[in-house]
């Protein structure tokens, strides 16, 4: 095996995964190329920088960069291993679309040779990696490609999900154990080798067909128990219940673990990947399904809530508190917090005070509504009712007697002192 500073490794895509992962190989004294299609991602890269916020990637992009071992192009070069980590979006009626993982392979078969690695980490439904192995025999018919050639094949591929929760990248794409699926088993010990390089959980080996389920099982999982959490949020209110101490006091059961309810589920993980399952087994999966209608139905109900809200003080100003998916980051895709703001702000107008502090001026979804984006102080200072959409630090900070006065919907429960109303939906509207 040719030693970490001789290898060679380029990464597809610079993405939320894909710029953290191209950076720790490069830690490992890797020569890594990073390659995108937007200009703008490469001239950030190259001059030590980062174009997305994820704790501690700055300093790792600058030292990797200044020491030679990252660089991005345009352009893809020969490599000893190719890493595709590029999205993998759905279309309108929730089929995924595999578009960009096939152009990163056939920009691969441009300089694929013997003994290259080809792994896919993108999210993909069950059979994409056999997908990429067929484009790759068609592409090269030099080449023997596993899957499509007898005996031993010139390179190998495989898939290996990335498993890592935005906020704790850098520590997950180390301490995670990793799931890796093999066109054959012996693609899979070669991708295997690979990890061991930088990942410091358990490496264990599979099928492609096998290692892509899992990913989407995992998301699947945890959105069909968010979907729980969310009905239960429903019926609480519905009786006039604190759902919260109703949770609080049933996962007092050492088999129960009920997750937090929210304003519905957002990012480009959790809200996407069940619909690949759905949409491969639609007959199969009537629970994924349901569960993807219930977190998605949440939004709706959440913005039917506030906007009794604000229409019961026609003189009060409102702020809206978060934009991001989820706390402390500053990722707005598929936000359930972004949906509800921009539906108060169509209908309310500049009525509508947004607090996003990971937001530099409001996205352009807010263009012509009057909505303007204030501080966490302003907000205090002018607005009579608070939506809380996002459970950010800064604001599960705010004490008790800055928002005693306010009228609260609290959508994340983060503030549990509360006095009514606001402390839950059914007491607020109970008021
Ligand atoms: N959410 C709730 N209630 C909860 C937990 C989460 O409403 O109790 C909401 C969040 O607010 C957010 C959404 O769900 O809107 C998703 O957030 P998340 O923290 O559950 O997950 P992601 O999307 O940041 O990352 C997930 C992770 N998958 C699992 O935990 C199974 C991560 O490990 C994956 O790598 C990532 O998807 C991915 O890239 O697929």
């Amino acid at each position: 095996m040719v030693s970490d500073s001789e290898l060679k490794v380029a990464v597809l895509g610079l993405g939320y995964i894909g710029l953290p992962t191209a950076a720790v190989i490069a830690r490992t004294g890797a020569r890594v190329l990073g390659v995108d299609v937007h200009e703008h991602v490469v001239e950030t890269v190259n001059s030590g920088k980062v174009h997305i916020e994820e704790i501690d990637l700055d300093g790792l992009v600058s030292g990797v960069v200044a020491r030679g071992n990252l660089r991005a192009s345009l352009h893809i070069e020969p490599s000893d291993v190719f890493v595709i980590a590029v999205p993998t979006p759905f279309r309108e009626n929730h089929a995924p679309d595999i578009g960009y993982v096939l152009k990163a392979a056939t920009t691969v078969a441009v300089v694929l040779k013997a003994g290259d690695v080809v792994i896919l980490e993108s999210t993909s439904p069950v059979g994409t990696t056999e997908k990429v192995a067929a484009l790759l025999a068609q592409l090269r018919p030099d080449l023997k490609i596993p899957g499509h050639c007898t005996g031993s094949a010139d390179v190998a591929i495989a898939y290996c999900p990335e498993r890592v929760l935005p906020g704790r990248i850098l520590v997950e794409l180390i301490d995670n154990d990793r799931v890796i699926g093999g066109i054959t088993p012996r693609c899979a010990r070669k991708a295997l080798q690979f990890y061991r390089r930088f990942v410091r959980g358990a490496c264990v080996t599979t099928t492609a067909k096998a290692a892509e389920m899992t990913k989407l099982a995992e998301n699947a999982f945890r959105d069909v128990n968010i979907a729980f959490a969310n009905e239960l949020s429903l019926v609480a209110d519905h009786m006039g219940v604190d759902v919260w101490e109703v949770i609080r006091l049933a996962n007092r059961h050492p088999r129960v673990n009920i997750l937090s309810p929210g304003p519905g589920v957002g990012g480009h993980c959790i809200a996407v990947d069940p619909w690949f399952l759905v949409s491969a087994a639609p007959e199969q999966t009537p629970l994924i399904r349901t569960a993807r209608e219930v977190n998605d139905g949440k939004v709706d109900h959440v913005i039917a809530q506030a906007s009794a809200m604000v229409e019961a003080d026609p003189a009060a100003r409102v702020a809206c508190l978060g934009l991001a998916f989820k706390a402390n980051i500053d990722d707005f895709r598929e936000s359930p917090a972004l949906k509800i703001a921009v539906a108060l702000a169509n209908r309310f107008g500049e009525r509508v005070q947004i607090v996003e502090p990971y937001a530099d001026a409001l996205p352009a979804c807010f263009d012509g509504t009057g909505a303007t984006l204030i501080d966490v102080d302003s907000a205090i200072e002018t607005c009579a009712s608070f939506v809380v959409l996002v459970d950010h630090d800064v604001f599960r900070s705010i004490p008790l007697d800055e928002r005693a006065e306010k009228q609260v919907y609290d959508t994340r429960g983060i503030w549990p002192d509360q006095p009514a109303p606001g402390r839950s939906e059914a007491l607020r509207l109970a008021s």
